[in-house]
């Protein structure tokens, strides 16, 4: 354990100043610090109205860029409705924010070839996402049939370099719960990947050590995934630890902690095909803690805490830098960020909750102590 040090780390995270031992009666301090490119968020949701105005500004606090989920009432379907939702995103941000919000549309049956060049030629929505209907939080628009009705849609992504991003579930009601992202990779996503092998594929928010070996076997650069900070950090205990947690509710649901350990080494291991992506998805407080709760976490405040953690106690911190700032842009094929954050290795507290006009928002790990600081 390192008790008497402070360590600086410089983008690659290794130490730039040699460790400074104290005196042999001061031996508590400890200070660390670690400088990152600015890290991007490949899966996030913003939402709309005064809850977008609430949360956007922790993703554009810590984060240069995000995909933005296109799952609103009604969901983002044209890159029309993409570029008004932009617009209010850029609306709600902080006067001297620079975070970019890329967009994204929401497939449908009835998504055409034409919307996909669309897209492409505004410059402005960066993927596609794949939504089986009725999958997760409002999914109820999205796709009932992928190899037939959205084929031509499909193609045009592979022709066009546009990524489909995907919910990996099936939602067959027959399949178990914890089975459902295994059983969409063999009926859906392989499949897919093989009738269309020039697609580019983020298999969104992995949970199993299933998805893990199934990447494995994919091409880098051609598929990836995204991994949230809480399918790191938690496992499927943690949704019944000393009662009921709607906060811990997400889908696809926490796993057994044999999937959480494979994620684990998945992402610290130093692959490219992995990027971070929080899946920060906030709900106002009444509805998570109801009798038919909804699903996801608001991780926005903590993410980039968490990560940090990860790989501090994974002994992996010289990979954090590109799981959080290269592999995204990298398989995106846009530029890395070239501006700069600060993590400084202090105690600090998770906000209780936090309020807006219409209610309030509890965050991921409300009112408990986190070890990273991304300062400014
Ligand atoms: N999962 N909640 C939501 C989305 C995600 O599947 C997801 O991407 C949401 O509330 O939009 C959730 O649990
Ligand atoms: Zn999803
Ligand atoms: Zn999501």
């Amino acid at each position: 354990m390192i008790n008497t040090s402070t360590l600086l780390y410089n983008a690659s995270n290794l130490p730039i100043s040699s460790i400074r031992r104290s005196n042999k009666l001061n031996i508590k301090a400890v200070k660390m610090e670690l400088t990152l490119t600015r890290p991007d968020d490949w899966h996030l949701h913003l939402r709309d109205g005064d809850l977008l105005a609430a949360v956007a500004p922790y993703s554009a606090r810590d984060f240069g860029r995000a995909i933005v989920m296109p799952n609103l009432r009604p969901p983002i379907t044209t890159t029309a409705d993409a570029i008004a939702y932009r617009e209010s995103i850029m609306k709600v941000l902080p006067a001297d924010s620079d975070f970019n919000p890329l967009m994204t549309l929401y497939l449908t049956d009835t998504t055409s070839p034409n919307e996909i060049k669309l897209a492409k030629e505004s410059g402005v929505v960066y993927a596609v996402k794949l939504y089986p209907a009725g999958a997760t939080t409002n999914s109820q628009d999205g796709v009932t049939d992928l190899f037939g009705k959205c084929l031509p849609a499909l193609q045009e992504m592979a022709e066009q370099s546009m990524p489909l991003l995907v919910h990996g579930e099936v939602t067959d009601p027959d399949v178990d719960i914890f089975d459902r992202e295994k059983v969409f990779i063999e009926t859906v996503l392989r499949p897919l990947i093989q009738k269309l092998p020039r697609l580019k594929v983020v298999m969104e928010h992995i949970t199993t050590a299933d998805a893990v070996k199934f990447i494995e076997t994919c091409k880098e650069g051609t598929v990836a995934a995204t991994v949230t900070p809480q399918h790191l950090v938690l496992n499927r205990n943690s949704l019944f630890q000393g009662g009921l947690q709607p906060h811990y509710y997400c889908l696809p649901v926490l796993k057994r902690e044999i999937h959480r350990q494979t994620i684990l080494s998945a992402v610290t291991s130093g692959s490219k095909q992995y990027f971070l992506g929080t899946d920060s998805a906030p709900h106002e407080r009444q509805r998570k803690e109801s009798s038919c709760g909804c699903a996801g976490i608001f991780n926005a405040p903590v993410a980039l805490s968490l990560y940090t953690k990860i790989f501090e106690e994974a002994g992996a911190l010289e990979k954090l830098e590109a799981f959080t700032s290269f592999n995204g842009p990298d398989f995106y094929g846009l530029p890395r960020n070239t501006s700069k954050i600060k993590l400084t290795k202090r105690p600090w507290k998770v906000p209780e909750r936090i309020l807006f006009p219409s209610g309030e928002i509890v965050p991921m790990f409300a009112g408990q102590m986190l070890d990273w600081k991304p300062s400014f």
